[in-house]
């Protein structure tokens, strides 16, 4: 198996990363990540405060070209999912970068400051650090150092990855070596994704999206990320096309944005047109905004699905028949079927047997840390079982439907599971009952929505200190959007709530 990232060893000068004014080449980001991988060779895992910067790519390729597994954290993650997600995964360092104020919730950890500096300059002299750490700054090989990333056992883990589930806190997803190659390489060949791209986005950066196939995808292609430091309208425009980037990733709530932008926006327009390759996925991306972005730009935007179990499973291919509304064939090495609630396999290429997407491939996750039955339950088989459903067009297209749990929420392209929320809303004094839903939302996709029983009906908490609280035990994100108030949840005679029932829902 080959380095996860061949263009580091070359330390040039070709640039890798830009955040801003923060810019690092290959040859600064291999110095820089050589620092901090000497630092924390050997331990087990390591946790990623990843915030948008370039201290968190400094970060996540040192611990990678050390072969030590990432744990990367949302910043804003509140107290109790915080203190889940570290005691969970049991991190020995956590990396920040030096001007970074970690929570209290991190005080037990070992804290390594990531440097950018130590730039060589463009010609990508200066001090000789391997990538791998197997070389100490005079160049000479350190005994203690990890082994050269080309020696590491492709499938050991190389990310742990949390992600909600219906019920109970998030899982985390140990994603191997193996499993980030082979879907990065999956892509590059479907995108024909090369080391002459610069990819633009502003995804965060510790799920998937944002961090395996937005970072290091174009490290492991050798080209380059220039990241927004946060999703603006402005910040597409101004990089995409003339500003010099070829690909846009996005979820679909950015491309509704930029649609909903595009009228009277020359700048913009041309930004799009200009692209190699605008890419949604993570959630759906509606078919209005996909013929306001063609109409405009005449750019067709690609849709790819994917997972954090699974990395990437299918995408439209461009420069094909524009598929609005598929996700389209599986990558290559991708094996995907559709399975009947009564395990049958149905093989119908007619666009309406729907059937579950199961899927099976070098793509995929190795377990749910810590949790083998969690593993167990959720393969049928080596088939793993995605909860999406979906049926097949003739011409093996995938098209989803839905999915198979209602009490999972996609908002934002955020999986956020309903039973997380309701259970931190339960923990506020005020709260009596509560049931969380998702209703439609032209910019979210979903937005959350707390169904609540106060305990006091004639002083019910409010709206914002609800959506306050939530945002701080879990994360912003997961807050709702809207509370609604009632006298009692609807519950059938077992007394579970009947989530149907409740005014305004199907
Ligand atoms: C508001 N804010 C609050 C708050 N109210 N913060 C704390 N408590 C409250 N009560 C703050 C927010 O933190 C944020 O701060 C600002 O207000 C706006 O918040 P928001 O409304 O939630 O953000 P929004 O603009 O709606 O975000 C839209 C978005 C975001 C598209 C930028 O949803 C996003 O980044 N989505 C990407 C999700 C993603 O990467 N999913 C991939 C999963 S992997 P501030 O300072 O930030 O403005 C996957 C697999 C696959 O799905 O296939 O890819
Ligand atoms: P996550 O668990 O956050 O990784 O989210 C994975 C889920 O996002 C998948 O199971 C799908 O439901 C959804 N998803 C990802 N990409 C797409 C897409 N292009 N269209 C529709 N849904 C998607």
């Amino acid at each position: 198996m080959s380095a996860l990232f061949p263009a580091l060893t070359a330390l040039n000068d070709r640039p890798a990363v830009r955040f801003g004014a923060d810019r690092l080449t290959y040859g600064e980001l291999a110095r820089a990540a050589g620092a901090s991988a000497a630092r924390i060779g050997g331990m087990e895992r390591v946790a990623v405060w990843a915030t948008p910067s370039a201290y968190t790519v400094v970060a996540v390729v040192a611990a990678l070209t050390a072969g030590v597994p990432v744990v990367p954290l949302n910043p804003r993650t509140g107290e109790r999912e915080l203190a889940h997600i570290v005691g969970d995964s049991a991190p020995g360092a956590v990396l920040a970068g030096p001007a970074d104020e970690l929570p209290a919730g991190l005080a037990g950890i070992e804290r390594i400051d990531v440097e950018l500096g130590g730039r060589g300059g463009p010609d990508g002299s200066g001090d000789p650090i391997d990538p791998t750490g197997a070389l100490n700054p005079t160049g000479t090989l350190n005994p203690t150092s990890p082994p050269p990333s080309e020696a590491h056992d492709p499938e050991s883990p190389a990310l742990v990855v949390y992600t909600s589930g219906t019920t109970g806190p998030p899982k985390g997803v140990e994603l191997s070596r193996r499993a980030v190659a082979a879907s990065l390489d999956a892509l590059a060949e479907a995108w024909g994704w090369t080391a002459e791209d610069v990819v633009v986005h502003g995804l965060p950066l510790f799920h998937v999206h944002g961090l395996v196939l937005g970072v290091l995808g174009p490290l492991r292609r050798g080209g380059e990320v220039r990241h927004l430091g946060a999703f603006s309208v402005e910040g597409v425009a101004r990089e995409l096309g003339a500003g010099g980037g070829t690909v846009l990733f996005g979820v679909p709530t950015m491309y509704h944005r930029l649609a909903e932008a595009l009228d009277g926006d020359a700048g913009l327009v041309a930004a799009l047109a200009g692209a190699r390759l605008l890419v949604s996925g993570s959630a759906a991306l509606p078919v209005h905004d996909h013929e306001r972005i063609a109409a405009a730009t005449g750019r067709v935007v690609v849709e790819r699905y994917g997972m954090t179990e699974t990395l990437m499973n299918t995408s439209v291919l461009p420069g094909g028949e524009p598929r609005p509304g598929t996700v389209g064939v599986p990558l290559a090495g991708v094996d995907l079927r559709l399975v009947d609630e009564d395990g049958s396999v149905l093989g119908l290429l007619d666009g309406e047997t729907v059937g579950e997407v199961q899927v099976r491939g070098p793509n995929l996750f190795s377990g749910y840390l810590g949790r083998p039955e969690a593993t167990a339950a959720a393969f049928d088989g080596d088939w793993f079982r995605t909860g999406d459903m979906a049926v097949r067009e003739a011409d093996g297209a995938v098209r989803l439907v839905g999915r198979k749990a209602t009490d999972l929420i996609k908002s934002g392209g955020y999986k956020i599971g309903a039973g997380e929320i309701e259970n931190a809303l339960l923990d506020h004094p005020g709260v009596l009952e509560a049931a969380v839903t998702g209703e439609p939302d032209a910019d979210l996709g979903e937005r959350i929505v707390a169904w609540v029983v106060p305990r006091d009906g004639e002083k019910p908490p409010g709206e914002a200190e609800l959506a306050d609280h939530v945002a701080g035990l879990l994360a912003p994100h997961k807050r709702p959007r809207v509370v609604r108030y009632l006298d009692a949840l609807p519950r059938n005679d077992m007394g579970k709530v009947l989530k149907k029932a409740l005014p305004g829902t199907r």
